[in-house]
């Protein structure tokens, strides 16, 4: 395998990191190996740099210091490490939660004129789990309730996050049981910061605990509001078809790109680039029209309610540049890799930050005012039209690979697909598990990252869940990757899944691979899980479910905080790369085992996508043997016996 080849397995990336390669510019894997060997105190957790009597490091083979200055030992340090990432994911998910609330309340008060509360129904829905009393109340003040009532959870001091009600009574009662119902979004990550100071809590399993308490703070408070509100705000996503790779970026026309996170202004930007003065400008200028496409998490949100295509995953940003075909790339938060501004000056592109958190130094700012969000959505584009007459066409390569994908499914609308018109309900879903149709369900999501073959591992696992009769859902750029490979279609069903997840696949006219959104979006899965608890057959609780979570090639924080989140909700999930926690056994043996017994999920690590399948496959059958359903009908009988 040549370089390229073996730094990702999508062939539109290859090409483009092999454009890289022949022009000598340094990109994400160029940069990664120069980092080689990494920080083997840093891989382990051991290394503690909270203050200033450090750094201190742990020497893991046992011969050297076995404590920091002050006495912490590797347990301590390995565990503050680990709940700090927490602190951050959560953090980042939850502060996008709040602007997103934020927006939510200035467009119900009038304040901002280019947002609309579309999805009336779910906005009556959600403010009636907040305890407000709709009935006679026009959208606009049930819009502000919800908005102030939902701000407020960030800030609040005592009592539980209202959304934690919507789990399964039993899995609550862990929670209170535990101590871990998070009373506000902001107090449970400060808790971390505060107790992860130097001299504060140096009881591993105490550290940990609260890292789960701040985690189910992100999963069922900031990313759930997130996500509920962006579907009011926004529009609840229908399924959608789409495209996707970096073929979507087109020749003949003006390329805007965006990319990050959050819809507030990538949403308005679907507007702004129907512009007819903005159209005849790119004309003016010689391009077809203007094409807009998304790149991460903010590709997600525009794909699944506007079916604007995603120019592909983490990885690819980059890639996108390299292509010569964008005109301007714009970013809010999150993902955003500060080379980007090297890549865009390597070429035409012109790079545009829009959030006072994110700035680029020597990079254009032009920031989000959601009072005139479409005007200055509608400047930026023009920045782009005008750049245009700057792409040099001699350079313009793009990779012609371009997939279709359905996107856009919901907890809401998967229960009415699945029920019909006139009856939502999941019952076929429980009914095809206890039948044994499908064998279960997993939730494939997260990252990609150079220090993994980019894509492969998620397309592997997933095809190897397909194969043996297990549903799959998805989020954020594990999503991207799968629909890079077609799996995201109903037509994937007769090539990829086994004969059982076919079989339903054909019934309800569902891809066998569901993209549920971006990353906040995993909340959707929390609710799905719920929902299929309460529609009775599987158990009382989430950790009685034939169901397995997986992040294959994670990088981030909020990946961290993802996997806690689902942990503590008890789902059994397996990051390929381990958390930087084997310099403590202590800890790792912790969350990898003992979590079973308090909070009835755990992790596990496995870097071959193919044997961590059979891990979650193994995991879904003893679920299933413990619900005392029989194995799955169509079992594949080349499944090799697992060794534990
Ligand atoms: O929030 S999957 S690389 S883009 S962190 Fe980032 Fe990871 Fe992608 Fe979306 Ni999520
Ligand atoms: Fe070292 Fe302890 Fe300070 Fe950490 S908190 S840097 S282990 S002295």
């Amino acid at each position: 395998m040549e370089k390229h080849e073996e730094r990702s397995y999508d062939p539109a990336s290859q090409k483009m990191i092999k454009k890289a390669i022949d022009e000598d510019i340094k990109i994400v894997w160029d940069r990664y190996d120069a980092q080689k060997p990494q920080c083997g105190f840093g891989e382990l957790g051991i290394c503690c740099r909270i203050c200033n009597m450090g750094p201190c490091r742990i020497d893991p083979f046992g011969e050297g210091t076995e404590e920091g200055v002050c006495g912490a030992s590797k347990d301590t340090i390995v565990a503050r490490n680990l709940v700090r990432m927490i602190a951050s994911g959560a953090a980042a998910h939850s502060d996008h939660g709040r602007d997103i609330a934020h927006t939510l309340l200035m467009a119900a008060k009038g304040e901002a004129h280019d947002y609309h509360l579309k999805a009336t129904d779910k906005l009556a829905r959600t403010a009636r789990i907040y305890g407000i009393d709709t009935k006679g109340k026009l959208t606009e003040k049930i819009g502000e309730e919800l908005g102030e009532k939902c701000l407020s959870e960030f800030g609040q001091q005592h009592g539980e996050l209202r959304l934690i009600g919507l789990a399964p009574k039993k899995r609550q009662e862990i929670w209170r049981k535990l101590g871990i119902v998070p009373r506000g979004i902001d107090r449970e990550i400060v808790e971390i910061m505060h107790r992860t100071h130097m001299g504060v809590d140096n009881d591993y399993k105490n550290i940990i605990n609260h890292g789960m308490r701040a985690a189910l703070g992100d999963g069922w408070g900031g990313s759930m509001i997130a996500t509920e509100l962006s579907d009011i705000l926004f529009g609840a996503p229908e399924p959608i078809r789409a495209t996707v790779n970096l073929g979507v970026l087109k020749e003949d026309y003006v390329n805007i790109v965006v990319h990050g996170h959050e819809p507030t202004l990538s949403d308005v930007v679907t507007e702004a680039v129907k512009d007819p003065e903005l159209l005849s400008l790119a004309k003016k200028y010689g391009a077809k029209g203007i094409n807009l496409a998304g790149m991460c998490c903010t590709a997600n949100e525009i794909l699944m309610r506007h079916g604007i295509p995603s120019a592909g995953n983490f990885l690819q940003q980059e890639l996108a540049i390299l292509t010569g075909a964008v005109e301007l790339m714009m970013v809010d938060v999150q993902c955003i890799m500060p080379a980007l501004s090297s890549a865009a000056n390597c070429f035409h592109t012109k790079l545009v930050t829009t959030s006072p958190k994110c700035k680029f130094p020597g990079v254009e700012h032009i920031e989000l005012k959601e009072e005139k969000a479409l005007e200055i959505a509608k400047n930026i584009i023009r920045l782009g039209v005008e750049n245009y007459k700057k792409r040099v066409k001699e350079r313009v390569s793009i990779p012609k690979e371009i997939k279709g994908l359905v996107a856009g499914f919901t907890t809401e609308n998967v229960f009415r697909i699945l029920g019909g018109k006139y009856r939502f309900t999941v019952r076929p879903l429980n009914d095809a598990i206890i039948s044994g149709r499908l064998r279960g369900a997993a939730g494939v999501v997260g990252c990609c990252n150079p220090n993994i073959r980019h894509d492969w591992a998620h397309v592997s696992m997933v095809k190897e869940l397909l194969k043996n009769d297990v549903l799959v859902v998805q989020t954020g750029c594990s999503a991207i990757a799968c629909a890079k490979e077609g799996l995201l279609t109903p037509e994937s069903a007769f090539e990829y899944a086994g004969a059982g997840l076919r079989e339903v696949c054909e019934a309800v006219g569902i891809p066998p691979v569901l993209h549920v959104g971006s990353c906040v979006d995993n909340s959707r899965i929390l609710l799905i899980l719920s929902a299929v608890v309460a529609e009775g057959g599987l158990g009382e609780d989430i950790s009685d479910l034939p169901v397995a979570g997986a992040a294959p090639e994670w990088m981030s924080e909020k990946a961290i905080s993802i996997g806690f989140y689902f942990v503590a909700s008890g789902v059994y999930t397996i990051f390929g790369t381990p958390h930087p926690v084997l310099g403590s056994p202590n800890v790792t043996n912790y969350i990898t085992n003992e979590l079973e017994n308090i909070v009835g999920g755990k992790f596990a690590f496995e870097e071959d996508p193919i044997k961590a399948a059979h891990m979650m496959i193994k995991h879904i059958d003893l679920k299933r043997k413990a619900l005392k359903l029989g194995p799955a009908i169509h079992q594949h009988k080349k499944t090799p016996a697992l060794k534990t």
